[in-house]
């Protein structure tokens, strides 16, 4: 086809403040906007960043800056910008009355990534909540106006479905995915609580988007999560069993990766996904070594973490791509972990002793026991086979003999049997 206007890239100039705080500096901050745009289609064809005290609560940028974007907009044709922070209502108005183009920020951008990368139903639910509820909150009339015409980011649901843009229809269409949400959760929480049950272990692999998390998960597991060199590649959490040498078996599940300024109403929207984090035994806090930024994009990990209301968990770093040339040395033991590693998720180079670590601190929350369980009480081995890291057994007359590692609420569930 010649005129393909669907598929054909708007082309956008980002643009920053740089107010000298916050985790990143500014041009940071707009190489990871590149990257988020890239990712949802857009052609960056220019970037600018005005030094302010403070953002502009009326029009973002300053009067004279706004003026240098429009020549700019003119000379790069460009047909939207995208600004590096959340803007609201007013800024939005205020600006496209400046420029004439579309104004987008990085919510949205982030809202349509996640958008076109949802698969499972309860991350598309999740996701066209999050992306109404930013619409609701920001795009007047002539914002929504603009956007039906013209395509392009913000326009698309979950499955390319274009999103609702009237006013009336969108709060009736967000009660609608809320009930759906309610159900799903309930069906997660019944997961969960069978997970908990069995006593199985688990592990949350967390860490910025592109660390390496499903790499690692896959190297693991021999599974094929999809891992790409892409921002927010995984959406959907997964779980996956392993067996280690000793026989003991671990729950390990892959998390949506972490941003800089994650939009709000995405973290609410994702809380029950996440909530797997909060019910993990240990996290696994995968770190792309390779990164310049790694020591800020960490501290945006403890952050997030931190609102997730997962803080307090023991959490083992490890930086990952190693393998990689030109490494900033030295890399620093995480001081907010139990214990700091170095892996290649790629070639799984320390991947066994990294397997051993898991173990370790597993254990570290066991404490050794010997039980003697009653042929009558067959029903608990499933709970020890599934549980307990089993150091000695053997069959006697009056039942089966076991020394081994149990956490507290084993142990509780056993103390009528120990000996
Ligand atoms: N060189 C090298 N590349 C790696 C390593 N681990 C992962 N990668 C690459 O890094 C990119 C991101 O990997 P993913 O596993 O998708 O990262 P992720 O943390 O799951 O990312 P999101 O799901 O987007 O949050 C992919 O291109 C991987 O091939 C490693 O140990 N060495
Ligand atoms: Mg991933």
């Amino acid at each position: 086809m010649l005129y393909d206007t669907e598929t054909k890239a708007e082309k956008v100039v980002l643009v920053g403040i740089d107010t000298g705080e916050g985790e990143f500096d500014a041009e940071s901050c707009l190489d990871e906007l590149a990257e988020l745009a890239d990712t949802a289609g857009a052609q960056v064809v220019g970037r600018l960043i005005q030094k302010r005290e403070a953002i502009n609560k009326a029009t973002y940028l300053g009067k004279g800056k706004i003026e240098e974007l429009r020549a700019y907009i003119e000379f790069t044709q460009a047909v939207g910008i995208i600004c590096d922070d959340e803007l609201n209502q007013n800024q939005i108005r205020n600006l496209e009355n400046a420029l004439d183009v579309k104004v987008m920020d990085r919510t949205l951008v982030i809202l349509d990534i996640f958008a076109k990368r949802a698969l499972s139903a309860e991350g598309k639910v999740q996701v066209e909540v999050a992306q109404l509820k930013y619409n609701m909150a920001h795009l007047t009339g002539r914002g929504i106006e603009m956007s039906r015409l013209g395509g392009g980011i913000g326009t698309r649901g979950p499955g390319e479905k274009k999103l609702e843009t009237d006013r009336r229809n969108i709060a009736d269409r967000i009660s609608e995915l809320n009930k759906e949400l309610k159900e799903i959760e309930k069906r997660r929480s019944v997961m969960r609580e069978k997970r908990i049950e069995s006593r199985i272990p688990v592990i949350a692999l967390v860490g910025y988007t592109n660390a390496g998390k499903s790499t690692l998960l896959n190297t693991l597991t021999g599974s094929d999560v999809l891992a790409e060199d892409k921002l927010f590649a995984t959406l959907d959490t997964t779980t996956r069993a392993i067996e280690t040498e000793s026989g003991a078996k671990y729950l390990f599940t892959d998390t949506v990766g972490f941003i800089q300024k994650l939009p709000h109403n995405l973290i609410n929207a994702f809380r029950a996904t996440l909530e797997e984090v909060k019910y993990a035994d240990i996290l696994v806090h995968v770190v792309d070594a390779s990164n310049p930024k790694r020591a800020e994009q960490m501290n945006v990990v403890y952050h997030t973490l931190g609102e997730l209301g997962a803080g307090d968990k023991p959490v083992l770093t490890v930086y990952n791509k190693t393998d990689k040339e030109g490494i900033d040395l030295p890399l620093l033991k995480d001081r907010r972990a139990v214990y700091t590693m170095s892996v290649s998720a790629k070639n799984g180079s320390n991947i066994p002793e990294f397997t051993a670590k898991v173990e370790d601190i597993v254990r570290s929350f066991k404490k050794s026991i010997s039980v003697l369980i009653p042929y009558s009480e067959g029903r608990l081995l499933g709970i020890i086979h599934g549980s307990c890291e089993i150091t000695a057994s053997e069959m006697r007359d009056d039942g089966y003999y076991f020394e081994m590692y149990a956490d507290e609420e084993t142990e509780n569930r056993l103390k009528a049997f120990m000996v």
